[in-house]
Order: structure tokens, then sequence, then C-alpha cells
């Protein structure tokens, strides 16, 4: 009902607009003063051009340095190095373009407007500039393209036999951790087997699940390959962590994944940045719901020998709640037993 009532509002509003611009029309007609066809509005906005070009360039580079600090944080993966380096080649060639482009833009409004003893040449086309325009974009965005489909590919390829596999899975509105013990390989799951005590829906009649564990945090090596598995419970999120330049969708029912190397621990960077409370993160970059700014994990970068300390340090699902193993079969329960034992030796 209301939105019809604005519809009709805004129809009765456009149409007064309308009259009003018929009437000044008509009165200019019968004054004679039609005729002309530039008046002083025309040098008028001819200037405003110049100063929008002025404003809004002062202020784009103004913002550029100001921030620039925010948006180049230091880099904390091998990948990195080479996606930065690719994003500011193509900043390069694409702000040389703009800059251009943009000043060439806002000058000839003001340098051709109009003069009534001036009349425009008939410039019909030019093969020629035709020819260069297309050819030397062409060759200059596929070699980009090119440049850039080969790093993917690079960064996308299988993770190495020995990654460190890590599983994260985002739900409405947190990640939950999860490492493959000592097999490095990861359980299987079931959304069917999600509980109150069972988050991640861990299968647990899967025998590579037994020394599954969780963990508040994702801890990871320095110089070794890590390798993120990525899902989501319910709705779209995405793992963004900007310092290892990684950032990955995590897609209900399609699992994702994301391999790289670490190359500065947390304690390296907080040196780095003389910022003692400094942390590594991922964040959610996926507008998932109102819990979405929420949806924070740190990640703590240690050195190998550390992580393979923590990693031994570390309990099972079924250690921190042995309920989890009831009502497995036989043998896997005695698996499961075994463990529990050597835990509490
Ligand atoms: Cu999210």
């Amino acid at each position: 009902m209301y939105g019809f009532l604005i519809g009709v509002g805004v129809l009765l509003v456009l149409s007064i607009v309308w009259m009003v611009y018929r009437i000044q029309t008509l009165v200019s007609v019968v004054k004679g003063s039609d005729k002309k066809i530039a008046s002083g509005s025309n040098k008028v906005n001819a200037i405003l051009f110049i100063l929008f070009l002025l404003g809004t360039g002062i202020l784009m580079f103004w913002y550029s340095i100001k921030e620039f600090d925010n948006y180049q944080l230091p880099i904390a993966s091998e990948h990195g190095v080479i996606t930065d380096s690719l994003f500011w080649i193509t900043m390069a060639v694409t702000g040389v373009v703009f800059l251009i482009t943009h000043i060439l833009l806002f000058i000839f409004p003001y340098k051709y407007q109009y003069k009534e003893d001036r009349k425009a040449t008939f410039y019909p086309d030019n093969n020629k500039l035709e020819i260069i325009w297309t050819a030397v974009p062409a060759v200059v965005l596929a070699g980009l393209v090119i440049s850039g489909w080969v790093a993917w590919s690079d960064i996308t390829a299988p993770a190495p036999e020995k990654a460190h596999v890590v599983e994260i899975m985002g739900y409405q509105f947190a990640w939950e951790i999860r490492y493959p013990g000592k097999d490095n390989v990861l359980g299987d799951y079931d959304y069917r087997l999600i509980t109150a005590s069972n988050s991640h829906g861990v299968d647990f009649t899967d025998k590579n699940a037994l020394d599954d564990f969780p963990s508040p945090k994702v801890v990871i090596p320095k110089g070794e390959p890590v390798l993120f598995k990525i899902r989501a419970r319910d709705v779209l999120h995405s793992v963004f962590a900007p310092h290892m330049r990684l950032k990955m969708d995590a897609v209900p029912g399609m699992p994702t994944r994301f391999w790289f190397v670490p190359t500065k621990t947390t304690e390296e960077m907080r040196a780095e940045l003389n910022d003692p409370e400094f942390e590594y993160e991922i964040a959610c970059t996926e507008i998932c719901g109102r819990g979405h700014f929420g949806m924070r994990r740190v990640i703590e970068v240690v050195e190998p020998e550390a992580y393979q300390k923590w990693y031994a340090e570390q309990k099972t699902f079924i250690q921190q709640n042995p309920a989890l193993a009831e009502g497995l079969s036989t043998e896997v329960k005695e698996l499961a037993e075994i463990q529990l034992r050597e835990s509490n030796k």
C-alpha cells in the first residue's frame, strides 16, 4: 500500500517538474530569448569541470598516501610476494592510463566549451589511430592476464604431500578449527552428526577421526607448507588472512582449499611492526549475517620445533570428551581407548 502511494507521489512530483520546465520554455519563446544557445552558465560549467578534476585528484592522492600503510600490510607468505608484485604492476599500468584519460576528459570540456565564432571540425575516422588504440591495450591486458593466470595456477596447484593440514569450518558466527592429529589425515564428517558436543559433525566411526583434535586458534609452522581445508556449515563465508595474502570462500556443500608457506613467525612480525600485541588473524569477508563482524580467529605462526611440541600436546576430541566414543564399534572403541590410556600416562 505504502509502495503504491510513494509511486503516485513520485509521479506527481515529476509531472510538476515537467510543467515548470514547459512553462519556462514557453515564456522564453514569447520573450524571444530562446535563440541564444550559450548563457553565462556555460563558462561556469567549464570552470567547474577543472575544479572537479583538481579537487578529486588532490583528495585521491591525499587519501592514498595517508592510508598507504593500512592497505599495504607486510607480507608473511611466499606467494604473497608474487601476488603483491602483480598487484603493483597492474596498479602502475592502469594508474597511468587512468590519470591521462581523466585529465583529458576534464580538460576537453573546458578547452572546447561553446564559442559563437568556433565551428566543430568534421573528423570521420582514422584507421591508423584505431589500430593503435585497439592493439596496444590488447597486448598490455593480455600480458597482465597471462602473468596473473600463471601465478594463480601455481598458487592453486595441489599442495605438497607433506603439507600440514588444518581444517577451517565457518558457521554463523565463528570459525571452528580441526587438526588431523598424528596421521595428518582428517576423519570424515557429516552434517547429520552435528550435535552440541560435536559441532564439526566429525564421524568417529572413521578411524582417521580418532586422533583429530580441535583448537581455539590456528597454529602453523614457519617455512613449511600449510594446507587449509575450508568448508562452511550454513551459509557462504570467506577465509581472509590479509598478511598471508590468502582469501578463499567457504561454501556449504563444496569444500575448498588453499595452501601456502608462512614466512614470518608472529614474534618476528611483532618485532618488525614494533607492536607487542600484534596477532595474525582470519576474518570473514563474506557478509554472512548479523554477527559477521565477529568472525575472527587468531593465527599463530611459530618455529617448526615449537609447532611439533604444541601439536604433540593437544588432546583429541575423544580425550576431551570420552562420551563421543559411545556407540562406536568395538574395534574403533578399542583404538579410542588405547589413545585415552596413552593420554593418561
Ligand atoms: Cu562469515
